[in-house]
């Protein structure tokens, strides 16, 4: 028997503005017109702020942990971009820039890494899910949104943010299976920043990139400079019909870097070689697209300031609404679980005693009592 290949491919990577101001004119002809690339230009300039300011809140002793977005903008901006509202964005806790173009308000994000989970209750019609510290879970929960509105006959997409770390937790492999065997409207878009904490990437997989992770689930598979706002809007695009179209899902993976620590809660410089650091500053997505603005006459140092100015005020007053906000009741972690509660939880809800501390709440005096199918149990 001679021998066959029985399966051969390639994995593109795709740049259209590249950190030395290279366009290609071809590629990027129409992706994006041009009043919305000063749009998204100003939208990232405001997201910087407030990454600057909750890192300074968190400093201050005014916010728990913040994890900075700093050099990751384009990633889900230009994902956000491209999604209509009907779709879903499935996303960990690095996507500042994707969930405010889709309208959460920005206290939310301040709110919850201030400890408050008031910042985690999505307004409704949104089609955003709460932020996912638990690593890779997200993933799963794009999978059943897509398989829930292929099911329905709805025309959503499902889209989810991970990191190159996550790629690693059997959640992925199973939510990438499913999604890819079943046929479904998902998007899995991996930021690959290099580094899960202290972990470089190349521990996480030895093979040359990530994408191929996404061939041998059987989907189609891309990678792109995720620095490159042009690039993510091309490769989003192409997902976005595959999947409405033909309720196939895509990988992405997205090569950026995070400029940042991890989190306030981590010192980057006692593991990451300086000179690495310094070599993507210049690949800053937002220095890079105020050059490509500036070269067609869009953008000039008044409007900088002009922005810069906008930024302030903005957030200054993003933080005056998270930090002003009535301080949480003591039982809202009972109130957003269930629509009708469980009559034992209505009990320590309203008593704050539970028996499992030996703090009968059937003794207390004048307390609620329990239905009596939940006494029996
Ligand atoms: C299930 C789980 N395991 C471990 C952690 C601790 N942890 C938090 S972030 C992180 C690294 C994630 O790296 P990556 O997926 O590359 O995302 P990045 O932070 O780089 O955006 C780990 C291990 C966690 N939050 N959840
Ligand atoms: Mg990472």
């Amino acid at each position: 028997m001679p021998v066959k290949t029985v399966y051969n491919t390639a994995i593109e990577s795709v740049s259209i503005l590249d950190e030395h101001g290279n366009f290609d004119a071809k590629l990027g002809k129409g992706l994006i017109p041009d009043k919305d690339v000063v749009k998204l230009y100003e939208h990232m300039c405001v997201c910087r702020h407030l990454d600057e300011v909750a890192f300074k809140l968190q400093r201050s002793g005014r916010m728990g942990t913040y994890p900075e977005n700093r050099g990751q903008e384009a990633t889900s901006l230009g994902a956000a971009y491209v999604l209509k509202p009907q779709d879903w964005l499935v996303t960990c806790y690095r996507e500042n820039a994707g969930l405010f173009w889709r309208g959460l308000p920005m206290e939310s994000i301040l709110l919850h890494w201030m400890g408050d989970e008031r910042g985690n209750a999505i307004p409704a019609g949104l089609n955003v899910t709460p932020i996912a510290i638990p690593i890779g879970t997200q993933m799963l929960h794009a999978t059943g949104l897509g398989w829930s509105m292929k099911y329905r006959g709805e025309d959503g997409v499902a889209c989810t943010f991970f990191g190159d770390g996550a790629t690693s937790e059997g959640d992925f492999h199973e939510a990438a299976n499913f999604a890819a065997n079943l046929d479904l409207p998902v998007i899995f878009f991996c930021q690959n920043n290099g580094w899960a904490i202290s972990v470089p990437s190349r521990i996480q997989c030895s093979a040359p990139t990530l994408a191929q992770r996404g061939i041998a689930y059987g989907m189609d598979t891309i990678q792109v400079d995720g620095n490159d706002l042009f690039a993510v809007v091309y490769a989003m695009k192409a997902a976005v019909k595959r999947a409405r179209t033909h309720h196939r899902p895509t990988f992405i993976e997205a090569v950026t870097y995070r400029l940042g620590d991890h989190t306030t809660a981590d010192d980057a410089r006692r593991y990451r070689d300086p000179a690495e650091v310094e070599s993507w500053q210049h690949k800053d997505p937002i220095l890079r697209l105020r050059a490509y603005l500036e070269g067609k006459k869009l953008w000039n140092g008044a409007k900088q300031e002009a922005i810069e100015a906008h930024a302030k005020e903005t957030i200054s007053a993003v933080v005056k609404r998270a930090e002003d906000i009535d301080a949480p009741s003591n039982v809202d972690f009972f109130d957003s679980m269930y629509v009708t509660m469980p009559a034992d939880l209505r009990v320590q809800r309203d008593t704050m005693r539970t028996s499992s501390l030996g703090q009968n709440p059937a003794e207390l005096q004048g307390a609620p009592q329990p239905a009596a199918a939940h006494v029996a149990r």
